[in-house]
Parts: structure tokens; C-alpha cells; sequence
């Protein structure tokens, strides 16, 4: 299905600013289509990222923006839900954005379980500020800030998702277009913290990891069974070939349903009128401690 609702109207939305072939664009196309497929409306959706070519996503699709700070995305997304969690909330990053300047809140985000999906662009390469290594570069690879090699081992994310109980675990390569819109849209529906990690070809800047390349040395994983936490915890430290596939779901309570200010009311915050006396007094309370 080519989705419609989702393209923006905005003048000059369609001058995209990735380069011919980046796996950016197939990943919105499935994005799209994921949202649109699954019912959701511009209204009832909300874009959220960071900095960096993945971080310019909420421009180029018509819903609700924020293309906030490098590594912020993912409190700004969850911030937005906890107030309204009648929208679909989708935190979009790249994997400098997420495994690196952002992976306190990464880790946070897992631990806190709101209800929103995490999209991480995984291209193993910093791409916005041309071609330094990231958290994911594999050692020996050539980079703009290690032009003899990559010395340092990668962070393994999905790995580090298990170990956390992610609520929902999932990698892909955006190669595989329809498996990764079926993922996204599970992602998307699981209740909880659902994290998927896209492979994605920088075709610019990281000439090691390239579609071939994702083709050789990725597989989805036969009959994974998503309840057995060690089990998927073994076949996320493969590394040959890269496991494919949702590895982990489980089911915790969410942080909108264990809040205070849910419990009693089901009205998103934001519809709530603000009881100016009371927070003054709040706020004197306070300052008496
Ligand atoms: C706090 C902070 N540090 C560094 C930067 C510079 N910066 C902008 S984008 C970027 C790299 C983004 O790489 P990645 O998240 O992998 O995304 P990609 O561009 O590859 O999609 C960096 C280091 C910044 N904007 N803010
Ligand atoms: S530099 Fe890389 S990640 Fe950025 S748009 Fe170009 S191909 Fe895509």
C-alpha cells in the first residue's frame, strides 16, 4: 500500500535531504505505510527525535513533530505520552543519537516502560556530521575520527535491551521491507517500552556496511521463542551471522497505568484544568522544606 495520509503537504516537503540511496528513505516508506495500515491518523500520532539524518524524520512525514536534542528523543517522546496517552508516540533516533549521547535516557526509557515505540537507524556510522564512528562501528573500520580502524569493540544494544527486560526487543534490516513493516507495526501495538534496531546502509560515509553486506551477514532466526529471556539473550550476542526478528516481548505494567495521576482519572493531563492555588501553595510547600 503506497500511504497517502501520512505525506506532508507542506511547500517544499518533498525535498528530502538524505543522499540517493540512504536506507532512510525506505525506512519512512515503511513507516508510512506502517501507520497508516495500522489506522492511525497526522492527528492521533506524534514524530519524536534527535539530532542527526534519522533525527530529521518528523519533517518528512505528516503527523505530529518534535525534533528535539542530540539523545533527548526519547524523554521528550515519553513526556508526550505520560501527557497524552491518546497518542501514538514514535521516538526515532540514529544509533550515535541513541547508543551514544543518548544512552542514559536509552536505558531509562527501558526501565521506565512507557507506552511508545523506538525506532533506532542503525547505520554504524555517525552520518549527519560526516562519517565518525559510532557506538556500533565494528573494530577496523575506517572512519573519519579512526582513519586506521576502529580499536574499540561495539556496543551490542539488543543485548544490553534484554539484560534491561526491554518490554519488547526487535532487530531488522531495512532490506527486508515487508518483515521490517510487520515488526514495526507489532512494535507499535505491544503495550509497553518496543524498541526495534533497523539496519540501515549509510551509503555515504560507511563503505564496510553496505547492503550486500547486511544481506551476507544477517538472518532472521528460526521459530524464536519471544517468552525465554536467555534464550533470546544466547542469540543476540551472535554475531554471524546477526540475528533478525523480534528476540524478546514480555508483558509490565506501564508507567502511565502505575502514576498517581491515572489511576483515579483516565483524562490525559493535558485535557486537565490547572488548579492555580493549589500549585501556589505547592510551590510554597515546597520552599518551607
Ligand atoms: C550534544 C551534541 N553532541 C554532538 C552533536 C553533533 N552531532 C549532530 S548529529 C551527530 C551524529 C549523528 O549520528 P547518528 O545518531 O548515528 O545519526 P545519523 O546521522 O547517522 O542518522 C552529532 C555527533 C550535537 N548536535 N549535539
Ligand atoms: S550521510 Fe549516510 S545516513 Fe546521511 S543521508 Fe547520506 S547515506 Fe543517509
Amino acid at each position: 500500500m503506497a500511504a497517502k495520509l501520512f505525506q506532508p503537504n507542506r511547500p517544499h516537503a518533498k525535498e528530502i535531504s538524505w543522499c540517493p540511496g540512504c536506507g532512510n528513505f525506505a525506512i519512512r516508506l515503511v513507516l508510512l505505510d506502517a501507520l497508516e495500515e495500522l489506522g492511525f491518523t497526522p492527528y492521533n500520532t506524534a514524530i519524536v527525535s534527535g539530532i542527526g539524518q534519522a533525527g530529521k524524520m518528523p519533517h518528512y512525514i505528516n503527523a505530529n513533530g518534535f525534533h528535539s536534542l542530540h539523545g533527548r528523543a526519547v524523554p521528550i517522546g515519553s513526556g508526550l505520552k505520560i501527557a497524552n496517552p491518546e497518542l501514538n508516540v514514535v521516538i526515532v533516533g540514529g544509533d550515535g543519537d541513541m547508543y551514544s549521547e543518548g544512552m542514559g535516557h536509552f536505558v531509562y526509557g527501558i526501565k521506565r516502560n512507557v507506552n511508545v515505540t523506538l525506532l533506532v537507524h542503525n547505520n554504524q556510522v555517525y552520518g549527519l556530521t560526516k562519517g565518525q564512528t559510532s557506538p556500533t562501528s565494528l573494530p577496523g573500520t575506517k572512519t573519519s575520527t579512526h582513519p586506521h580502524g576502529v580499536l574499540s569493540q561495539p556496543i551490542n544494544p539488543i543485548a544490553l535491551a534484554i539484560s534491561l527486560n526491554c518490554s519488547f526487543v526487535a532487530r531488522t534490516f531495512i532490506g527486508y521491507r515487508e518483515e521490517t513493516k510487520k515488526i514495526i507495526k507489532e512494535a507499535i501495538t505491544h503495550e509497553g517500552f518496543s524498541y526495534v534496531d533497523i539496519f540501515q546502509p549509510c551509503v555515504t560515509f560507511n563503505r564496510v556496511n553496505t547492503y550486500d553486506w547486511y544481506k551476507e551477514h544477517t538472518k532472521f532466526a528460526d521459530n524464536m521463542d519471544t517468552s525465554d529471556i536467555k534464550k533470546a539473550f544466547e542469540l543476540s550476542l551472535n554475531t554471524d551471522p546477526y540475528y533478525l526478528g523480534i528476540f524478546y516481548k514480555t508483558s509490565r505494567t506501564i508507567f502511565e497505568k502505575s502514576i498517581d495521576g491515572y489511576i483515579d482519572q483516565k483524562q490525559p493531563l493535558y485535557k486537565r484544568t490547572v488548579d492555580i492555588d493549589l500549585m501556589k501553595k505547592f510551590i510554597e510547600d515546597s520552599y518551607k522544606l
